[in-house]
């Protein structure tokens, strides 16, 4: 149905939501047989880029010269590293900047895509490449609340300039405090919805959705519905603020 120019997408001065049906495709330089949905980037000013990658099979990705986190939100990819590894849903590879490392969907595949130039610092070796999968890593509750439960996919280890978590919350949970805070923060919903207060605005949001949060951007959310909610969610970690 036509929505008469209505959608929950909202762009604010310290927050963006985006919302599939306002979503546009794009090409991207080193995307074969597919397309990105750019939902944030430093046009915006965002310290990092994070795309939907869409490809079609056999669809490839070459390498970038940032570093590049990439989730398999449906499908399956090969990646031609030096050992050759296959990824399929809820599997995830963190590849350092300019490491060689292309992506190849061996089916039509959904990725969310992170990239980031590295910020090296003299105490941390920079990291390489790893691979895991969501599934099989141990959940650990928030603030002692057993229903929401963090997964921590990249390794607690300086080298790493950012984090990405996914966040679990059981219907009625919700963050126990309104966070503001230095890091800034992309985020893609993965499952169920609720409602997230972004700034002095609160928002219903859904599977699909995609939200930008800027520093000190203030944020709470709750899930609500009879199934949990779930997000993927970055953010710049383990840097000094001052460069
Ligand atoms: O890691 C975080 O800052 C996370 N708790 N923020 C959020 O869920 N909005
Ligand atoms: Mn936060």
């Amino acid at each position: 149905m036509h929505s008469l120019g209505h959608t929950r997408s909202a762009n604010q001065r310290d927050h963006v939501l985006s919302t599939p049906d306002t979503f546009v495709r794009t090409p991207l330089p080193g995307i074969q047989r597919g397309t990105a949905i750019v939902h944030v980037s430093p046009a915006l000013g965002a310290g990092f880029t994070q795309y939907t990658a869409d490809l079609e099979p056999g669809g490839t990705m070459g390498p970038v010269t940032a570093q590049r986190f990439v989730f398999v939100l449906s499908g399956s990819i090969r990646l031609n590293a030096p050992n050759e590894a296959n990824l399929d849903a809820g599997g995830y590879t963190y590849i350092s900047a300019d490491f060689d490392c292309g992506i190849e969907a061996r089916e039509e595949s959904r990725l969310a895509v992170i990239e980031k130039p590295y910020w090296p610092i003299p105490t941390a070796g920079a990291p390489e490449l790893l691979i895991g999968n969501e599934a099989s890593v141990t959940g650990a509750p928030l603030n002692d609340d057993d229903d929401l439960q963090v997964r921590v996919l990249l390794p607690d280890d300086p080298a790493f300039d950012f984090a990405v978590n996914t966040m679990t919350y059981q219907p009625g949970a919700s963050l126990s405090q309104v966070e503001v805070h230095v890091m800034e923060h992309g985020l893609l919903m993965l499952e169920g919805g609720g409602i997230y207060r972004l700034g002095e605005h609160w928002y219903p949001v859904a599977a699909g959705d995609f939200i930008w949060m800027a520093p000190y951007c203030p944020q709470w959310f709750a899930a609500i519905g009879k199934q949990p909610a779930k997000y993927l969610i970055y953010k710049d970690w383990n840097r000094h603020p001052l460069p």
